[in-house]
């Protein structure tokens, strides 16, 4: 049985690549919709059905875990999903959870209350859909986690690196992290929400300065879900992933190596 992650595009292919080398022993399939990326641009309801029918796409190819590498179909449709729409003896898990248990220091599953964490201030870098959801403080909120969130929406980041040009996207980062800095001066924590920031990680890191502790979503995710399976060896199988796109496979391939760094093949859905 393999675990399925979707994206509205190539972004969550940061996520697969982290996930790939911290579990090889974990089949995973990769589900781009790029005939409908990006959704940053789209109405919730949209976004959620574009995210529902492409994990069906995976749960029909035998996924019983579905990790949602988007932020933005995590911040639109995720809890809807896990309310009505997930079938029995499936699961589907979205990408903040992952980093709100990082900064809190608590495990996937674990049900403790929460602890008082030492952060107080917390900077968020995400799309303008992502960041006006205010899923992410919802998330906070639920928790009875109580720290100051200042969200920096980042228009224009995805498109740059989408289109290669990093001494744009650089540039971005850098007036995103000052526009936030005049509201939030010493966040002593920053978060990056979107798939696409770990390409530009070392930006924020430098643009933040030393002394603000930057959460970056693959590495966590894989954390996290490599602490789920222990708990679930049946997942466990091998093999290379499979990679599944709605759009032109041609394309997406192209596209798909800023992300990878290595050629890979797409099949259409
Ligand atoms: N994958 C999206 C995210 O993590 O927010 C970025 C691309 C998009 O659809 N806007």
């Amino acid at each position: 049985m393999a675990v399925g992650i979707f994206d509205s595009g190539l972004g969550g292919l940061t996520v697969l690549d982290a996930v790939s080398k911290a579990l090889p022993e974990v089949p995973l399939i990769y589900m781009g919709d790029n005939a409908h990326a990006p959704y940053g641009v789209r109405e919730a309801e949209d976004i959620y059905n574009l995210t529902t029918a492409g994990v069906q796409v995976l749960f029909d190819r035998g996924c019983d875990l579905v990790i949602l590498a988007c932020n933005t179909a995590s911040a639109a449709a995720l809890r809807r999903m896990q309310e009505g729409w997930v079938p029995e003896g499936k699961r589907v898990l979205g990408v903040f959870v992952p980093l709100i248990e990082a900064l809190t220091e608590r495990q996937w599953g674990d049900n403790s209350p929460p602890r008082e964490v030492d952060v107080k201030e917390v900077a968020l870098f995400a799309t303008p859909t992502t960041v006006s959801s205010r899923a992410f403080q919802r998330e906070l909120a639920f928790r009875a986690i109580g720290v100051d969130v200042e969200a920096q929406p980042c228009g224009g980041v995805v498109d740059a690196i989408e289109q290669g040009d990093m001494i744009l996207a650089e540039a971005l980062v850098r007036s995103h992290v000052d526009a936030l800095k005049r509201r939030m001066p010493s966040p002593q924590a920053a978060i990056l929400g979107c798939t696409h920031y770990p390409l530009v990680e070392d930006v924020f890191r430098d643009a933040l300065g030393d002394g603000v502790a930057v959460f970056s979503q693959p590495s966590l995710v894989a954390a996290s879900l490599g602490d789920y399976l222990t708990r679930r060896p049946a997942m466990l199988g091998g093999g290379e992933p499979a990679f599944l796109t709605s759009g032109d496979p041609k394309s997406v391939e192209s596209k798909a190596t800023i992300f990878l760094r290595r050629e890979i093949k797409f099949q259409s859905v």
